[in-house]
């Protein structure tokens, strides 16, 4: 081993579409995440593009919410905005079979003495559009479960239903370290919750390069942060969207049961209750803004 890697140490690894399912979940219960290779193609992209290209090029100020930056463009509301994100990559039978390996949750409860088993199956948490551009520097490296207040213990392997997130990213270019490639730390998601130790704040990451037409898999748990953006031209676009798993809701779905012109006459403890207030951070946002300016 001239690489100084041990043979089990985490990397990450570059696996076909059509190959098993069982190859992706070890890939991710192992690394943390994975690439799909040929997950999509040229025209998908084309047409995901067309889709999001009028939201991207409001002349907004870009968000700066969480890890986002000024020079950030984005496209909320992705999966109705986009019918081919929605259908195409969102929809995609591989994506959803893993969602569902990872974040469908069984349970037996009792009603008096007789056993009950039911399936809570995962929900689309958010899908968005970041477009990074030239001045967007690199992300630190976070967990998108810390948007959930995830607790973990560390583990030396993956035990069932660690994750409460599972997201796919879909770029619409090659990606490389120079375009701000993804950077992940491979394995970070089996660590516990103290302070990461990432070196000179290289140690362990690893640019995600893809090419066009490939996808990427990660769980919640795994540290990871947008790269920085060298070039002085040009974009990086990535699709992303995030399920997480469905008991991460309320009972009552307020938002539904009580329309936006009521909630506006209750009083501010009783809208915050029913979640008019994000919770920190970035938790229960529309279009990357706590949803109170609704209720004005
Ligand atoms: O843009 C990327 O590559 C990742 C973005 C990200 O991790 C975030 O905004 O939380
Ligand atoms: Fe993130």
């Amino acid at each position: 081993m001239t690489s100084g890697r041990k043979p089990r140490d985490p990397v990450l690894r570059r696996i076909p579409y059509d190959s098993p399912r069982s190859a992706f979940i070890e890939a991710l219960e192992k690394n943390g995440c994975v690439i799909v290779q040929n997950f999509t193609n040229p025209e998908a992209l084309a047409k995901a593009k067309e889709e999001v290209q009028p939201y991207l090029d409001v002349e907004e100020p870009a968000s700066s919410v969480g890890a986002l930056q000024g020079s950030t463009k984005t496209c909320t509301r992705l999966i109705g905005r986009s019918a081919t994100v929605r259908e195409k990559f969102f929809a995609d039978e591989l994506y959803q079979d893993i969602v569902e390996h990872f974040l469908a949750i069984e349970s037996t409860c009792y009603y008096g003495a007789n056993a009950t088993t039911t399936t809570c199956h995962p929900l689309l948490s958010v899908s968005i559009t970041m477009d990074i551009r030239p001045g967007t520097l690199a992300q630190q490296l976070h967990r998108d479960d810390k948007n959930h207040h995830a607790r973990h213990t560390a583990v030396p392997s993956y035990p069932r239903n660690r994750d409460v997130l599972l997201g796919l990213f879909v770029p619409d270019c090659a990606t490389r370290r120079e375009n701000g490639a993804t950077r992940v730390v491979p394995g970070s998601h089996l660590w516990g919750d103290a302070k990461p130790d990432f070196g000179d704040g290289s140690k362990g990451v690893v640019d995600v390069e893809m090419e066009a037409g490939d996808a990427f898999l990660m769980l919640g748990s795994l540290y990871h942060g947008g790269g920085q953006f060298m070039l002085e031209e040009g974009n990086r676009m990535m699709h992303i969207m995030f399920c997480c798993a469905g008991n991460m809701r309320q009972e009552e779905i307020s938002f539904l049961s009580y329309p936006v012109e009521e909630v506006k006459k209750y009083s501010k403890v009783v809208q915050d209750r029913l979640g008019w207030t994000q919770s920190e951070p970035n938790l229960g946002w529309v279009d990357l803004k706590s949803p109170e300016f609704m209720l004005q």
